[in-house]
């Protein structure tokens, strides 16, 4: 199978990590794809997906997954199931709402980093920037001070946390998250201990 990404994608990073973290990654080959807010790529559009977003995953069957939470649950399926995401009951709507909100967090820091680099100046509309990126920090707020997620046995929504801070500190280097957040920061460095989160930083941070 192969799946589509770029290096400083955070929610291709989150199904990277999960690949490693599963041992499926020599599995995948991972194919570099380029996809931007403005910028026609009709071969993905036709080819993987009309959202022309990454990553995607693409069977030997044809068949084409879409949404980093997808992939990363078919792959935990593919693993056994119940690994990165617990199979049935509480634990599991509490993994998936969690993960959605950084889902949301992350999203909302993309589209923060599209307005300002993307937008043409004279068009930046900062009220609508600022407000995107709240919702990131009001979430990072959110999880320093509900902790239970920072502890727990590996998880998809501590894989997409990482995947979150590493992308503030990627495109928002100055954001101050490290000193805001100590128990986040603590979190973060204990899962750098991992390979999987090591080896999968953006090429900059
Ligand atoms: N919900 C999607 C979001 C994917 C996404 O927004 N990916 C970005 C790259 S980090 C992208 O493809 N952006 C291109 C665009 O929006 O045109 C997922 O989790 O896979």
């Amino acid at each position: 199978m192969k799946l589509t990404f770029s290096p400083t994608s955070p929610f291709a990073r989150k199904v990277r990590i999960a690949a490693i973290e599963l041992g499926l990654l020599d599995r995948i080959e991972l194919v570099a794809a380029s996809v931007s807010p403005t910028q026609a790529n009709e071969a993905y559009a036709h080819d993987v997906s009309p959202l022309r977003k990454l990553p995607a995953l693409i069977l030997d069957d044809g068949l084409v997954i879409v949404d980093s939470y997808n992939i990363t649950e078919y792959l935990d399926e593919l693993a056994g199931g119940g690994k990165l995401i617990p199979a049935s009951g509480p634990a599991r709507w509490k993994v998936k709402t969690e993960h959605a909100m950084i889902q949301g967090m992350t999203d909302a820091m993309l589209l923060a980093r599209y307005e300002a680099a993307l937008r043409p100046k004279e068009f930046f509309w900062k009220g609508w920037y600022d407000d995107q990126w709240d919702r990131a920090w009001q979430g990072f707020a959110r999880f320093e001070n509900h902790p239970d997620i920072l502890t727990r046995p590996l998880d998809a929504a501590q894989i997409a946390l990482v995947c979150a801070l590493g992308y503030a500190d990627f495109r928002f280097s100055d954001c101050g998250w490290r000193k805001a957040f100590p128990k986040l920061d603590a979190f973060h460095e204990r899962m750098l201990q991992r390979d999987s989160v090591k080896v999968s930083l953006p090429p900059q941070a």
